[in-house]
């Protein structure tokens, strides 16, 4: 079998990333990935993605944040590719709102800038709004959208100019551990390596099945909305990206960047599939109804007609925080998963981490609330590959 210093199980977003890195700490790195190179049937497609500071999940993803932002501009100075535009994010909600709470509270944890704006203020700076008056909202200058494929693709040439091997279609079908080394078969052959990435997106659970982490598939759908008034209201100098805690949602979008126009789509609220491989990638108008109803509902663009639709997945934990961590019952085994509808920011920094677990079992980075094993019953204690 060939033979590597480490193998990447999964070449989208932190699969990629995690092969860049390792390729520049001089590491023998082969990426495995079931389809071709930067493709639309898992978790990073779509055009764009939010990077944002004043993080709602947790403040403890700040830290994460501010690092991937640095690896995303220097991977635009490695590859000369524009990957990030800088741009206002306005998160806003019903009083009380869940999400705008966290941001708050990261605000107050890391002394961020942040302007507290009334529903009525949001609807003065940005007219494209109608938000009722007494919804709450926290507008960030910190934040902006990443080009995902542009990413991807990216973190893969700047992988295999550095000497990464990059094998696209080819599936693998079972990885196990030989000694201290593992295995990986494939439909094209075996290979051997001292170390395994496990990156697989929306297959992790199929992979991982040992870990125990309950894993769930969710059908998305990503909605474009054009026509009407779009090339000016929707422009980013006027509409902001938004993340907006309302009935029914919560959802989000990104101003017109093309003739697509305003990118507009739910999060979470999604159907739950049995598994990735059971993804009907055909977008419908029921799909699109909600979206238009918020549209119409919280905005003044209710002319807007849908341009263009896609289908992702969302991999989603039951605390909605993501798996990164060296597998329990493996040592040569490390893993990256369940990012929960909120991790392709930090793929820059994820395959840093990566690298780190794979050459070290250790990294500086804080990753203690990722743990694999949290959600067993008897959490980091319970007897390993259950
Ligand atoms: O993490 O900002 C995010 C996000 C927005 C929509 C889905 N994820």
């Amino acid at each position: 079998a060939a033979s590597f210093d480490v193998i990447v199980l999964g070449v989208g977003g932190m699969g990629s990333a995690a092969c860049f890195e390792l390729a520049r700490r001089g590491r023998r790195v082969l990426g495995l990935e079931q389809f071709p190179l930067v493709h639309a049937r898992g978790s990073s497609h779509g055009h764009t993605r939010i990077i944002r500071t004043a993080y709602a999940e947790h403040p403890c993803y700040v830290p994460l944040v501010r690092r991937a932002f640095g690896r995303w501009y220097e991977l635009e100075q490695l590859t000369g590719r524009h990957l990030l535009t800088e741009c206002a994010c306005l998160n806003v909600g019903t009083p009380g709102s869940e999400h705008v709470e966290g941001v708050r509270a990261s605000v107050r944890e890391h002394v961020l800038a942040a302007e507290e704006l009334s529903g009525d203020a949001i609807n003065r700076r940005y007219p494209a709004f109608r938000f009722p008056a007494d919804y709450t909202g926290v507008l960030e200058q910190a934040a902006g959208f990443l080009y995902v494929e542009e990413c991807v693709r990216a973190h893969i040439d700047a992988a295999t100019a550095l000497g990464a091997e990059v094998r696209a279609e080819e599936a693998v079908r079972a990885w196990r551990a030989v000694g201290a080394d593992v295995e990986v078969t494939t439909d094209g052959g075996t290979y051997r390596a001292a170390k395994l990435v496990v990156t697989a997106g929306a297959w992790a659970a199929k992979l991982l099945a040992d870990i125990g982490a309950p894993l769930r598939v969710m059908r998305q759908t990503l909605h474009w909305f054009g026509g009407g008034d779009f090339m000016r209201a929707g422009r980013r100098d006027h509409f902001p990206i938004f993340i907006a805690d309302v009935p029914g949602g919560p959802f989000y979008g990104l101003p017109a960047i093309d003739p697509s126009g305003l990118k507009v789509a739910r999060h979470y609220n999604a159907p739950e599939l049995p598994g990735p491989d059971d993804v009907d990638w055909i977008s419908t108008a029921a799909d699109a109804a909600p979206v238009a109803q918020f549209l119409t509902k919280y905005t003044s663009l209710p002319s807007l007609v849908e341009t263009r639709a896609q289908v992702c997945m969302y991999t989603v934990t039951p605390d909605h925080h993501f798996v990164i961590d060296v597998h329990p019952r493996w040592a040569q085994v490390s893993v990256a998963c369940g990012f929960s509808g909120h991790g392709f920011k930090f793929a820059s920094a994820v395959g840093e981490i990566m690298a780190d677990l794979a050459e070290s079992g250790r990294t500086k980075h804080d990753i203690e609330m990722f743990g694999a094993t949290r959600f067993r019953a008897h959490g980091r204690h319970a007897p390993a590959g259950g």
